[in-house]
């Protein structure tokens, strides 16, 4: 990483996102960061202490930008300087508030690095915090999942995790792993060979018991809180005219798709995105499922059939009037393996009749009767999709939740340490146990970001924007 990005020198970016805007923020970071300020900034006012260069610290000023070079006037301004370690990245850090349209801030860049600085690349600030000891990983990646959050939720959890507690935690399990290793060393250097045996499968316990339970923790809280930080898809399917794009409709709040008494109206998927209970809810619209020779249709069909296996949950959808045919039961074969909600559209027309009769094995299926074309009972649909994806039992709210890349570190350290315990408690083989128990800290190694493994960093922080 030094090689590719050196630390002594001094950076800048466009902080604030693209577009219009009222203000918009270049940031400067880096040794030459007060003196490139005073290149361009001239203060309004003459206050004694800090008449030229407004370099008083944390100390907001309004002045003008000028080109450091050409001398024309670029931007009125508010500019604050803020000196390491006490900053953002630990470095001298500046920022100019400018006005926030593209020209200006594209112009204010300019200036700024015509004065010296070199254009920063995605998450360097974030990156400079790290390396300069201001954060540890499990933040920096708290800073970027929480510019993605989709959700409330997943903003709250990045936010706990901000603050380093899941680090702090993790650090702690890393330090007792490390601690069950320097006891099996002890034993294999000095213990007698039957109180060596007893005492290595103790060790094996004790990290079946308090060690592999505490990744299991933080695993069950991923899964719990997973659907809020990816967002869940659902896939809406039937066969032909059953009034799938009628209610993908009444989803999206305007007529999306296109709906017709046409059957196989509907050939590509169509995704709508919306918040259900706080939850990013991505519906698919999807071709009629039966038996076509029309050859665009029977590429819809395929398309499908194939997203199905992305999808969370599949909402099963059929006419109540025209009762359960030979395409419904084939589409009830293919969903067996599935997480389904059972919905019977059309109840308008079955004012006299009840309900159809559904076949036996599909009665395990949560269901529901609607009226897609009058929204009728819609938002009892809405509350059954919410029982159905929130995942309660494991949720218990404001705990620490791992990021996908630090839950698939947590899987692999979970492996080991079981692998460890039964080297230990089963064979005896303190040796063994140990490799295990080191390759274990390893894998939380890289869950800290303890050394700088350049792929580990690179893998953080290309999810990065510029500017942060
Ligand atoms: N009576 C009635 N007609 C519906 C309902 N939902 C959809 N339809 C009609 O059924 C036809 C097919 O609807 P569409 O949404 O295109 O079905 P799809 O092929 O499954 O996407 C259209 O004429 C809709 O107006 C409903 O709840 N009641
Ligand atoms: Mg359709």
């Amino acid at each position: 990483m030094a090689a590719t990005l050196p630390i002594g020198d001094t950076i800048a970016a466009i902080a604030t996102a693209r577009g219009r805007g009222a203000i918009g923020i270049v940031k400067i970071s880096g040794p030459r960061a007060l003196g490139i300020l005073q290149k361009l900034f001239k203060p309004s006012g003459k206050k004694p202490g800090h008449a030229d260069g407004g370099d008083r610290a944390r100390c907001l000023r309004h002045g003008w930008v000028y080109h450091p070079v050409s001398g024309e006037r670029i931007d009125e301004v508010l500019a604050v300087w803020m000196p390491g370690p006490r900053s953002y990245t630990g470095e001298n850090v500046v920022e100019i508030n400018g006005h926030g349209g593209g020209h200006v801030l594209a112009a204010l860049l300019e200036a700024v690095l015509w004065a010296g600085a070199r254009l920063a690349e995605p998450g360097e600030f974030t990156r400079r915090a790290l390396v300069n000891g201001r954060i540890d990983l499990s933040q920096a990646e708290a800073v970027a999942d929480l510019i993605d959050a989709r959700s409330q939720k997943a903003m709250r959890m990045a936010g706990r995790r901000l603050d380093g507690e899941l680090g702090r935690q993790v650090e702690a399990l890393r330090q007792a792993v490390i601690d069950v290793m320097a006891h099996i060393e002890a034993e294999i250097d000095f213990g007698e060979q039957l109180e060596n045996e007893a005492d290595l499968a103790e060790l094996g316990r004790s990290i079946r018991h308090r060690m592999i339970p505490r990744l299991e923790g933080w695993l069950s809280q991923y899964d719990a809180a997973k659907g809020y930080v990816e967002g869940v898809k659902v896939a809406v399917v039937g066969r032909p005219n059953v009034g799938k794009s009628s209610l993908i409709n009444r989803i999206a709040k305007f007529e999306r798709v296109i709906v017709t008494d046409v059957p196989g109206t509907t050939r590509d998927l169509v995704e709508v995105s919306v918040t259900l209970f706080g939850m990013p809810v991505t519906f698919t619209d999807t071709a009629g499922l039966h038996e076509s020779q029309d050859p665009v249709e029977r590429l819809g069909i395929q398309r499908t059939c194939g997203y199905l296996d992305e999808c969370d949950l599949v909402v099963f959808m059929l006419d109540a009037a025209a009762g359960v045919g030979a395409d419904d039961f084939s589409i009830g074969e293919m969903l067996e393996q599935r997480k389904v909600l059972l919905v019977l559209n059309k109840m308008d027309l079955m004012v006299e009749k009840g309900a159809p009769k559904l076949p036996d094995e599909w009665l395990r299926w949560p269901r529901i009767a609607i009226s897609a074309r009058y929204d009728e009972d819609l938002g009892e649909l809405e509350r059954l999709l919410g029982r159905e994806l929130q995942d309660e039992e494991n949720d218990s709210g404001e705990d620490i939740v791992p990021n996908l890349r630090q839950k698939g570190l947590m899987e692999k350290c979970q492996e080991r340490l079981k692998a460890a315990a039964e080297r230990l408690e089963r064979d005896k083989a303190g040796e063994l146990g140990s490799i295990e128990l080191a390759e274990a800290v390893g894998h939380l190694d890289r869950l800290l970001g303890r050394w700088e493994d350049p792929d580990v960093m690179d893998q953080v922080f290309k999810r990065f924007c510029i500017g942060k």
